[in-house]
């Protein structure tokens, strides 16, 4: 893991790195708040930072205080764990510093063992704050994104295209007759059907198409860059892949006999003037509802 040391006495900064190192961190060593702040700020950024007060630039307290603007972590960034290491070691000192945002407080002259402790409540705490952020982000069942998330990608898509004038498409699918899986099959096997189609949706796609689980039986697709048509091929290949091979029933259903299973899937392309999530949404839909009158295991635009 890597851990941003910011200290501008070099003596001290070079003994931290020496202690983070040889306990297994690979250590950032920083003498300046501004650029801590800007390395903190950038991409794949460290996770714990171990701020002196007194920086030139920017000081420790107003590293924290930017960091925790608006609260916690901002929109779309990681959150970050802080330890103030100081000689500031009055009371009004440690809550100023805990007050602006650090994590945790140790004063120096400090304990090696001590710190090296108080980094592993950090890396705890980030562990867990990681458990809840993908608890919150992704389906259990299928592993994809979960609604939310999925409709976040959607609206970053439209963004996208807003400043680009570039298309892109989004598509919803539904399993077909769903309900007859679960009433033949049991409800354990419809949800390994649930699993095994959001692998072949995944399978079928780009790469970079997202795709996620929009509702019960029903996923949401978003293919940046491409028109109506050219998604069309796309979620038909996907119908394919779902239809083409068998399904088998859960191992406590005692029962190996294979069935099939089909999708149906509606597809909307972004224009300038119906451009946002819910009418996008309400003309997915409405092709998906065309797609199942025209008998399902089918792909309307
Ligand atoms: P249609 O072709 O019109 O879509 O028919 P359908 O049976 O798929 O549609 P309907 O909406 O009537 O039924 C969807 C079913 O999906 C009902 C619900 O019990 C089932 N379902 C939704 N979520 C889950 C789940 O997580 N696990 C399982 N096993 N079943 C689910
Ligand atoms: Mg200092
Ligand atoms: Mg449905
Ligand atoms: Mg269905
Ligand atoms: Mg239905």
């Amino acid at each position: 893991m890597k851990i941003l040391v910011a200290e501008d006495d070099a003596t001290s900064l070079f003994m931290l790195q020496s202690l983070l190192e040889k306990w297994g961190y690979d250590a950032v060593a920083l003498s300046d708040g501004v650029e801590a702040l800007s390395v903190l700020n950038g991409e794949d950024p460290p996770l714990l930072a171990i701020l002196d007060w007194m920086l030139p630039g920017l000081n420790g307290p107003e590293i924290c205080r930017r960091l925790r603007m608006g609260g916690g972590a901002r929109k779309g960034r990681p959150y970050q764990y802080i330890i103030m290491l100081t000689v500031k070691g009055e009371k009004e000192n440690v809550v100023a510093g805990l007050d602006a945002g650090a994590d945790d407080y140790v004063t120096k002259p400090f304990d090696s063992q001590e710190l090296q402790m108080r980094i592993k409540v950090g890396e705890r705490i980030l562990l867990l704050q990681e458990q809840l952020r993908k608890a919150a982000l992704y389906d259990s069942l299928t592993g994809l994104p979960n609604r939310r998330a999925v409709i976040d990608g959607l609206e970053g898509e439209i963004a996208r295209s807003e400043r680009s004038g570039e298309s892109f498409a989004v598509a919803l699918l539904d399993l077909d007759h769903f309900k007859e899986v679960n009433d033949s099959y049991g409800h354990a096997t419809g949800d390994s059907v649930l699993a095994e189609a959001a692998r072949r949706i995944r399978s079928a796609v780009r790469s970079y198409d997202l795709v996620g689980r929009y509702g019960g039986e029903e996923f949401l697709l978003v293919f940046p860059g491409l028109k109506g048509d050219d998604a069309l091929r796309i979620c038909e290949r996907v119908c394919s892949v779902i239809e083409k091979k068998p399904f088998f029933p859960a191992p406590q259903q005692g029962s190996a006999t294979p069935f099939t299973v089909t999708a149906s899937l509606g597809i909307c392309e972004w224009s300038p003037s119906s451009s946002g999530p819910d009418e996008m949404l309400m003309g997915a839909d409405q092709a998906l509802y065309r797609a199942k009158r025209k008998g399902r295991n089918a792909v309307c635009l």
